[in-house]
């Protein structure tokens, strides 16, 4: 029934130095075999026997004897043969060790040696329809799974509204009105004349392929979705926030002045280190004020510090902290936040004690001591960040890099069925022809934007579930 090989990140994409990817499917052994070799370079786990774990690198398929130039990673890779696995087939499962980043670049080569990424719940669909549990079980395991998720999916069908959605839904429209016009004529070929109309189609496929083209390259470098760490910087009008994310850029991005309420609206920035991505919004100080226009920033900087996964809260060090700093605080008091003593290169006048005092001691309070403007003591505040991230207290955004790797995923299919509609056309296939792949190209990008129609139940139900389960 269920023929073809899938594959999924299985773990929480948390840095958290083990990352699992899952392969299931008759195909798991040699799409795992294609991209992994022992220390020798040999490929190796087509002659191991079931329940074995072999160590090696993840490398470039049909690399050869320069696989080592292509090491992407040193795994684990542990072998289940059908049926002793969870979903009943043949399992493979890659421990590596990268961070995020990396578990989706090995990802993607799994996909490229013949998986399919699997749909959300389908590891536990297949266990299912292989008789490995009653339905039932499977939707326990599913209600846990939900409930883990929810807070983090409401936040990736926000990112979705916009842009992305509305590029797609323009796409599909003009796909659809191709599709309409094809059937109409074929239905009454003596009103409406296909006559000319190959070399239209052709032109339109060439304007889709563009546009796909393009979401998919935005996709490549993160763009598409905003992913990372939510990163909100706040303080009181002058800290030096502006001066922080430019400190952290390297450029002179956001506008720096000595006038308190400089920025006004919120900015945001993509900034990376040590494998980490935040995705850094810098806000307007937030103060009483009888500016509208700079009431409308501090209301947005609100609303962002409540979605926030990390808070950096810039002190002026150089002033005592005032009812500002206390309205600050108890916005954030559940929030995890790194207090930043700034201007460290003026006298600062400002204690430790008396933040954590502020913060009706905190316990897992961290403070450090920096000078945005002279860029001194950022390496220690990447360091207190990369340690929150590392020991799992903060966390990226998982839905949102599942939904990149989906998107990209069915961005690809509709790429790919466009070519198959041009391919029609050049070698003069009849008109249904181009419908079929049309069709499936309309499809594919329906996913993304939920639009697909879904009638089966079994579906439905395992759709719910998180990848990789
Ligand atoms: N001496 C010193 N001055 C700094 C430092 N960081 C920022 N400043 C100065 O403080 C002033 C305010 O800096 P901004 O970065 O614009 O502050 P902000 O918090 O973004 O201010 P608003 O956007 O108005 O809320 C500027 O004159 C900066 O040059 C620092 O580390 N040391
Ligand atoms: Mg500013």
């Amino acid at each position: 029934m269920h023929t073809d090989t899938i594959a999924a990140i299985a773990t929480a994409l948390s840095n958290a130095g083990i990352g699992i990817i899952r392969v299931s499917g008759p195909e798991a052994i040699s799409v795992v075999d294609s991209v992994f070799c022992n220390k020798f370079g040999r490929r190796i786990l087509s002659e191991k026997s079931s329940h074995t774990v072999s160590h090696g690198y993840i490398v470039e398929p049909g690399s050869g004897s320069d696989w080592k130039k292509s090491i992407l990673d040193e795994v684990m890779v542990v072998l289940m043969k059908a049926p002793h696995s969870y979903t009943m087939e043949d399992t493979v499962e890659i421990n590596c060790h990268g961070g995020v980043l990396l578990l989706q670049k090995v990802l993607q080569l799994v996909l490229r040696s013949g998986a399919r990424l699997a749909q959300p719940g389908e590891f536990t669909k297949r266990a299912f329809l292989n008789g490995r549990m009653d339905l039932s079980q499977a939707e326990a395991v599913m209600d846990v799974i939900h409930s883990q998720s929810e807070m983090s999916l409401s936040s990736s069908m926000e990112q979705l509204t916009g842009r992305l959605a509305a590029v797609i839904r323009n796409i599909r429209e003009q796909i659809l009105y191709e599709l309409a016009f094809i059937e109409s004529a074929l239905d009454d070929p003596e009103h409406i004349s296909l006559d000319g109309y190959e070399e239209k189609l052709y032109e339109k496929c060439n304007i889709f392929l563009d546009r796909i083209e393009k979401l998919i390259d935005s996709a490549e470098d993160g763009r598409l979705i905003r992913e990372g760490i939510r990163t909100v910087i706040l303080g009181r009008p002058n800290a030096g926030k502006s001066s922080l994310l430019n400190a952290f850029l390297g450029e002179e991005r956001a506008i720096v002045t000595q006038v308190p309420g400089t920025t006004r609206d919120i900015l945001q920035e993509t900034v990376s280190f040590r494998g980490i991505t935040l995705h850094m919004v810098d806000t307007a100080g937030i103060r009483r004020t009888e500016d509208v226009v700079e009431q409308i920033g501090v209301d947005k900087a609100r609303q962002y510090a409540e979605k926030a996964d990390l808070i950096l809260f810039v002190i002026d060090g150089s002033e005592l902290p005032d009812e500002r700093e206390r309205e600050i605080i108890s916005l954030i008091e559940h929030k995890q936040v790194i207090a930043i003593i700034n201007k460290s290169d003026l006298p600062v006048i400002v204690s430790d004690e008396e933040i954590k005092r502020l913060f009706s001691d905190k316990k897992d309070l961290k403070i450090v001591r920096i000078s945005a403007s002279e860029g001194i003591g950022l390496e220690q505040l990447e360091r207190q960040i990369e340690e929150l991230f590392f020991s799992g207290v903060i966390k990226e955004n998982r839905e949102a890099v599942i939904t990149n790797i989906r998107h990209r995923e069915a961005l690809e299919n509709a790429h790919k069925s466009l070519l198959l509609v041009r391919q029609s056309i050049e070698s003069h296939m009849p008109e249904d022809f181009y419908s079929i792949d049309l069709m499936a190209s309309y499809t594919s990008l329906g996913t993304i934007v939920g639009e697909q129609v879904e009638d089966d139940l079994v579906e439905e139900i395992f759709s719910k579930f998180c990848m990789g389960k």
